[in-house]
C-alpha cells in the first residue's frame, strides 16, 4: 500500500494506452511491454532527481521560490529531511519508477561542520534505507554537491587553494559512503565549477591534472570499499562557470583516456547540456556509444530561444526518437538509466504538475523508443547507411581500412583511374520523411 500523505488522492499511475484521456495515466510507457528484446522498464530504468523534484522550489535570479513544499516546513533538519524522504518515496512509488538519484545535501541540509554533516548524512541514510526496504526503490546514482557552497566559488577539485581541495575530498568520501550504504549502482561527477571564469587568473593545465588526481583518488577509495558500480562524468560546457573542463562527450572521453580513467568511468549524457555545447542529444550519445562510454542519461530538454540550462521535461518526440535510434544501436546504457534531471516551471505550482511532467517525460521516451525500433526494423535506414560505405567493403577500399595502403598508393589509384567520380546522393530529405512518417 502506497502512502498517501503529500500527494493526496493520486493513485499509482497506470498504463492505459493512447486512447485514454486520463491525465494521470501513461499513454505510451508500458513498463512490461517488450521492445527490441527488453521491457520498457528494463530499457529505461527511470529515475527521479531528488534535487529538482523535492528541493528546488522555483527560485530564479529574479525571485524567490513559488512552490512552498509542505515537507519543508520543519525547523529540525533531520525531521525536515525525513519528511522530504517520505514525500519522495510516496511520489516515486506512485509513479511506479524503480530509481532515484541524489546529491548529498539534497537528502539533508549541510551541517555547520564536516563532522555535523557526516552525522546528519548517517542519520538520514539510515532512514532512507528503511524506505528502500519497504518499497524496493533503488538508487541509480549518488553524487556530491561541490558547487553550491560559497567555499567552492573557485572550483572544488580544481580549486587553486589546496585547503578547498581537501574539503571537497572529504565531502566526496562522505557522498561515496552514503551512495554505497544505499546500494547505489553508480556514482556521478558533474563538475559545476570545475572550469574557469577567466583564463587571466587560471592555470588550466594544472587544474586539469588536479581534477584527474582527485577522480583517481575517489575511484580508488570506492573500489577499496568494494564498490562495483560505474563512475560517470557528466559533460556540460558552461554554467555556472564560463567554461567547464568536461565540455562535451568528446572532450571528456579524451580527458579520461589521457589520465588512464577510461576503464572505470563512462558518461552521463544530458540533453540540455548537449544543446548548450551546440550539439544535439543524438550527437552526444553517438560520440559516447562509439567509444563504449554510453553509461547513463539525464533526461530533459532546452529551449530553442534561451541560451541557458532550462532543464524542461522531455517532450520533443523527434529529438527523443533520433536519440533512441542511437540508444538501440548501442545496445542500451552501460549500467545507468534515464534520470529525469528536469524541473517543472516556476509557475507550475500545483502538486499534480510534478506528475504530469514525469508522465509526459516517460511517454516521450517510450514513444521515441517505439518509433526508433520501427524505423530500425521496418525501413532500409540501416542498409542505406551500410551501402553508403560499400566502396570500403572490398578491393582497394578494404585495403585502405586495413592499413595496407600508403598515401602514394592513393595517388597511384587516383592517377590510374579512367572513370569520373560520380556524385552519390546522401538522400537526407528522403530519410527525414521516412522518420517523420513513423512518428
Ligand atoms: C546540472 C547538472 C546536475 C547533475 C548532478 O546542470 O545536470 O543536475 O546532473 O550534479
Ligand atoms: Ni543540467
Ligand atoms: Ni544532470
Amino acid at each position: 500500500m502506497v502512502n498517501d500523505k503529500y500527494f493526496k488522492g493520486i493513485e499509482k499511475i497506470q498504463f492505459e494506452g493512447k486512447e485514454s484521456d486520463n491525465p494521470f495515466a501513461f499513454k505510451y510507457y508500458n513498463p512490461d511491454q517488450v521492445v527490441a528484446g527488453k521491457t520498457m522498464r528494463e530499457h529505461f530504468r527511470f529515475a527521479i532527481a531528488y534535487w529538482h523534484s523535492f528541493c528546488g522550489q522555483g527560485a530564479d535570479p529574479f525571485g524567490a521560490g513559488t512552490q512552498n513544499f509542505p515537507w519543508d516546513s520543519n525547523s529540525d533538519p533531520l525531521q525536515a529531511a525525513k519528511d522530504k524522504a517520505d514525500a519522495a518515496f510516496e511520489f516515486i512509488s506512485k509513479m511506479g519508477f524503480d530509481y532515484f538519484c541524489f546529491h548529498d545535501y539534497d537528502l539533508i541540509q549541510e551541517g555547520g561542520s564536516l563532522a555535523e554533516s557526516e552525522k546528519r548524512l548517517e542519520a538520514i541514510t539510515d532512514y532512507i534505507k528503511t524506505k528502500q526496504d519497504a518499497t524496493g526503490i533503488k538508487l541509480l546514482w549518488g553524487t556530491a554537491n561541490c558547487f553550491s557552497n560559497p567555499r567552492y566559488m573557485n572550483g572544488a577539485a580544481t580549486n587553486p587553494d589546496f585547503d578547498v581541495v581537501t574539503y571537497a575530498g572529504a565531502q566526496v568520501k562522505m557522498a561515496l559512503d552514503a551512495t554505497m550504504k544505499l546500494n547505489g549502482e553508480n556514482y556521478v561527477f558533474w563538475g559545476g565549477r570545475e572550469g574557469y571564469i577567466s583564463l587571466l587568473n587560471t592555470d588550466m593545465g594544472r587544474e586539469q591534472d588536479h581534477m584527474a588526481r582527485f577522480l583517481t583518488m575517489a575511484k580508488d577509495y570506492a573500489r577499496s570499499q568494494g564498490f562495483k558500480g560505474t563512475f560517470f562524468i557528466e559533460p556540460k560546457p558552461m554554467e555556472p562557470s564560463k567554461h567547464q573542463y568536461d565540455f562535451d562527450a568528446a572532450t571528456s572521453i579524451g580527458f579520461l583516456h589521457k589520465y588512464g580513467l577510461q576503464d572505470d568511468f563512462k558518461l552521463n549524457i544530458e540533453v540540455n547540456h548537449a544543446t548548450l555545447a551546440q550539439h544535439t542529444f543524438e550527437h552526444e550519445l553517438t560520440v559516447a556509444a562509439n567509444d563504449n562510454m554510453l553509461g547513463s542519461i539525464d533526461a530533459n530538454r532546452g529551449d530553442y530561444q534561451n541560451g541557458w540550462d532550462t532543464d524542461q521535461f522531455p517532450n520533443n518526440i523527434e529529438e527523443t526518437a533520433r536519440a533512441m535510434m542511437v540508444f538501440l544501436k548501442a545496445g542500451g546504457l552501460q549500467g545507468g538509466g534515464v534520470n529525469f534531471d528536469a524541473k517543472i516551471r516556476r509557475n507550475s505550482t500545483d502538486f499534480e504538475d510534478l506528475f504530469h511532467a514525469h508522465i509526459g517525460g516517460a511517454d516521450t521516451f517510450a514513444r521515441g523508443l517505439l518509433v526508433a525500433d520501427k524505423v530500425l526494423n521496418d525501413t532500409n535506414f540501416t542498409s542505406f547507411v551500410q551501402e553508403r560505405y560499400a566502396s570500403f567493403d572490398a578491393g582497394k577500399g578494404s585495403d585502405f581500412e586495413q592499413g595496407k595502403l600508403s598515401l602514394n598508393d592513393l595517388y597511384a589509384i587516383a592517377s590510374n583511374s579512367t572513370s569520373d567520380i560520380k556524385p552519390v546522393s546522401g538522400k537526407q530529405e528522403l530519410l527525414e520523411n521516412i522518420l517523420n512518417n513513423h512518428i
